[in-house]
């Protein structure tokens, strides 16, 4: 298990932020950030994460030939660890897993290249486990395993189950690449079949969605493919 290297904290900032600290000082490949709470966790472009004590923020630096697939990968751990807690979970592209259409997890990968290679990835997980409630703005958004199994859940033996998860399905991403990680998780797509607004920088498209492509892109109906996305929203 590369994962045996645990930095654990009460409070940080964010997770993601002292991962990418440590790997910028040469943290070995393997290392993992935990924090019970974070005041300043983060999602993609600056979005703020909520981070109560209760939920599982956590961290892993890793050393991958490349970046593709990585985010998929982390999100398939996260659905097979809900599935070992009897919750059935899909993911919803980009980076997000959800349970009957709310979010219960979200990752967030960020890289520091040296020149045209990698030199590190952090990759961060945040799973609502335990809390009960929600802020008001992602209130009917969100969920937990908590809500969504009506028991506590042990959130110690949750990341060791995420982190033995991680722990095969990188492996096997280092041995043979993303492919069998992003097949994988179309089969656990959510959006699959919906007709979906996804947000791009360049302005917002309306499609039915086809799939996930085999370089874990989101194929619409008529052939389009997004590589990325600011927000993928359903649409009626
Ligand atoms: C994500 O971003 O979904 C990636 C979240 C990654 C969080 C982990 S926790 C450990 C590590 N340290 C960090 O600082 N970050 C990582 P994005 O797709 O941009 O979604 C952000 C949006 O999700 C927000 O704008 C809210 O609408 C919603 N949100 C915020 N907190 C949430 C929560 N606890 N549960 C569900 N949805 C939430």
């Amino acid at each position: 298990m590369i994962f045996s290297q645990v930095h654990r904290f009460a409070e940080l900032d964010s997770t993601n932020r002292k991962a990418l600290e440590l790997a910028n000082q040469g943290a070995a490949e393997g290392t993992v950030v935990v924090a019970r709470t974070q005041t300043s966790g983060h999602g993609r472009k600056g979005r703020a994460w909520h981070s109560p004590v209760g939920g599982l923020w956590m961290s892993v630096v890793l050393r991958p030939p490349q970046v593709e697939g990585l985010t998929l990968m982390a999100s398939l751990a996260v659905v097979r660890t809900l599935a070992k807690f009897k919750v059935g979970a899909l993911v919803r592209w980009p980076n997000d897993i959800s349970v009957k259409g709310l979010k219960v997890a979200g990752v967030l990968a960020e890289s520091r290249l040296l020149g045209q290679s990698v030199d590190h990835v952090v990759v961060g997980i945040g799973v609502n486990v335990n809390q009960t409630e929600f802020p008001e703005d992602i209130r009917d958004l969100a969920t937990s395993l908590r809500l969504v199994t009506g028991r506590e859940c042990d959130l110690h033996g949750f990341e060791q189950v995420l982190l033995h998860e991680l722990d095969g399905l990188y492996h096997h991403y280092r041995a043979t690449g993303p492919a069998d990680c992003i097949r994988a998780v179309a089969e656990l797509s959510e959006l699959t079949g919906q007709r979906v607004a996804v947000e791009t920088e360049e302005g917002t498209v309306e499609g039915v969605v086809r799939g996930l492509t085999a370089t874990g892109g989101l194929e619409l109906e008529g052939g389009q493919v997004f590589y990325t996305a600011e927000r993928v929203r359903r649409a009626t």
